[in-house]
């Protein structure tokens, strides 16, 4: 605030001339349109210390629960009806969330822009020292109120105090980039607005690195556990050679969830409680949970919203606490759960399904993504993707049947995984030679067959399938070579360890999960 406003004081008079001139130029034709202008320029410039306050916060903290927009999202979310909610998760997947986050981003730069906007209006009549200050302290407080993040607050006062910076000519932008002679009232305006926008480039040039790691399930991490070395190598040994075919250890493992920003909790501060109809409640830290004895289980999650040959599945190597372990202590005497992440999502179900899962903080080696629920995730065998619960803070145990998140929005992905067959590759071999594969999961009914039909249905070949991975929830691959010369269709079907047909039966994700045959039409050349 010091640098802000010593800043300020040497500009008063500069800026005051600057805007009188911008209005008296314009005042000598049209009195109206001068105040018009002026509040133009004001306006422009409350703005430009909005982006500049959202690029400041940004910069600072990155796209954590910390940043000025996370609020703002989490409004957005709240705000957006129901139906649209689960549009945008489903359908649009990043697309939807990365529309609501842009939603955010101008909701956030506005309402900041309100909150400066008494500080311009005084600092463009003149008193610059008085308008900055107020026009930087307002917003600075209001983030700190919103966030909690001091760091985040300076970010945003320390973004305002550069655009105004500009806007008082501190920061000359205008004389480099701006060659028609404006007036000088509107060559400001362009110079804070360009500062802004640098401001906001900056962030996301040093950001986008350190934001989003990708963690590849392919390397193995040099301090991993020597048992989980051996499976994620038994992984690849065990991978179909199909180029182009997904490993059986995911690469790069989907995401659903309702945030925009996902949280960030802090292993120290983070706790999981076991309530409700239990003998004893029982709270753990993260380092109760740690101590205890680990299981290594291949396990693959599939989203319920995801299409018949969508890619929202995916198959990793989880390390953590079985559920029925960490429960013990408590002693449930109910038969449902209600699972709560710290993201407000929640999910209930029959505690049946839990007792063989599994509490997770590694995935593939390393401590669990921040994007796949760090610290803690529940992994419940065979099920739909939607009750493996993310950044898991409580199992509430109850002796009635509730409804979770999806549930009030009309979905019914609680229950077992449907059987499934993708085809997720289609390779033009040799002369007439075309190799199909993909991937096929049934939970834990296990896969026994991958039929392949090239012949509209009429006959099925048994497709080669990828020797199991250790597990009772998890995929196996298959893939099918044959010739052909003319233009066909190529189905195929899944059949599960209890000898039961993948559903023939088309119908779309919506509520409990895609059905029918996954078929390609094929042109061989
Ligand atoms: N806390 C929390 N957990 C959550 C969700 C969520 O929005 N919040 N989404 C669920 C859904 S719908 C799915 S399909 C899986 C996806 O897990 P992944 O993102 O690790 O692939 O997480 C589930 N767990
Ligand atoms: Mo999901």
């Amino acid at each position: 605030m010091v640098a802000v406003s010593t800043t300020f004081r040497g500009t008063v008079r500069d800026t005051f001339m600057c805007y009188q001139t911008y209005r008296m130029s314009v005042s000598r034709t049209r009195t109206e349109t001068a105040d018009q202008g002026l509040w133009r320029a004001q306006i422009s410039l409350a703005l430009a210390t909005g982006v500049g306050a959202v690029a400041g916060s940004y910069l600072l903290v990155g796209r954590r629960p910390a940043f000025v927009v996370t609020p703002f999202d989490r409004f957005v979310l709240a705000a957006s009806p129901d139906a649209l909610v689960a549009f945008a998760i489903t359908q649009l997947g990043g697309l939807g969330h990365q529309l609501a986050f842009v939603s955010a981003v101008a909701l956030t730069c506005g309402t900041l822009a309100l909150l400066t906007l008494p500080g311009v209006v005084i600092l463009a009549n003149g008193r610059s020292r008085t308008g900055g200050s107020i026009g930087t302290l307002v917003p600075g407080v209001v983030v700190f109120g919103l966030t909690g993040s001091g760091l985040s607050s300076v970010g945003a006062m320390i973004g305002v105090a550069v655009v105004l910076g500009a806007a008082t000519g501190m920061v000359r932008w205008s004389a480099i980039t701006d060659y028609r002679p404006v007036s000088p009232g509107r060559r400001r305006v362009l110079g804070a607005i360009g500062s802004a926008l640098s401001l906001s480039a900056l962030g996301m040039i040093l950001r986008r690195r350190g934001d989003r790691a990708p963690v590849s399930g392919i390397d193995i991490p040099d301090d991993a556990d020597p048992e989980v070395r051996a499976l994620l190598n038994r992984a690849k040994e065990l991978s179909l050679n199909v180029e182009g075919l997904e490993p059986l250890v995911s690469p790069d493992f989907y995401e659903v969830d309702i945030n925009n920003i996902n949280p960030d909790e802090s292993r120290d501060t983070w706790t999981l409680s076991v309530t409700g109809a239990v003998e004893t409640e029982v709270e753990y830290d993260f380092s109760d949970i740690e101590s205890m004895p680990v299981e290594h289980r291949f396990a693959t999650l599939r989203c319920v919203g995801d299409q018949l040959n969508g890619y929202q599945m995916d198959n990793a190597l989880w390390s953590g606490v079985p559920a029925e372990a960490l429960l013990e202590d408590a002693n449930p005497r109910g038969d449902r759960v209600i699972l709560r992440g710290v993201d407000g999502y929640y999910n209930e179900f029959h505690i049946d399904a839990l007792m063989p899962g599994l509490f997770a903080h590694r995935m593939n080696g390393r401590p669990l993504p921040r994007a796949h629920g760090y610290p803690i995730r529940a992994l419940v065998p065979g099920h739909w993707g939607e009750i493996n619960v993310k950044w898991l803070t409580e199992i509430e145990v109850q002796t009635e049947d509730t409804m979770g998140y999806w549930e009030y929005r009309d979905w019914q992905g609680t229950g077992e995984v449907n059987t499934v067959a993708k085809i997720w590759q289609v390779n033009h071999l040799a002369g007439p030679r075309i190799e199909v594969a993909g991937h096929a999961y049934a939970g834990t009914r296990g896969i026994k067959a991958v039929e392949v039909s090239t012949d509209g249905g009429e006959s099925w070949v048994e497709a080669e399938l990828s020797e199991p991975l250790p597990g009772t929830d998890v995929w196996r691959q298959w893939r099918f070579v044959y010739s052909a010369v003319e233009s066909h269709e190529v189905i195929a079907r899944a059949r599960d360890q209890n000898g039961d047909l993948q559903k023939e039966e088309k119908d779309g994700p919506r509520p409990d999960g895609a059905t029918g045959w996954v078929s390609k039409p094929i042109n061989p050349h």
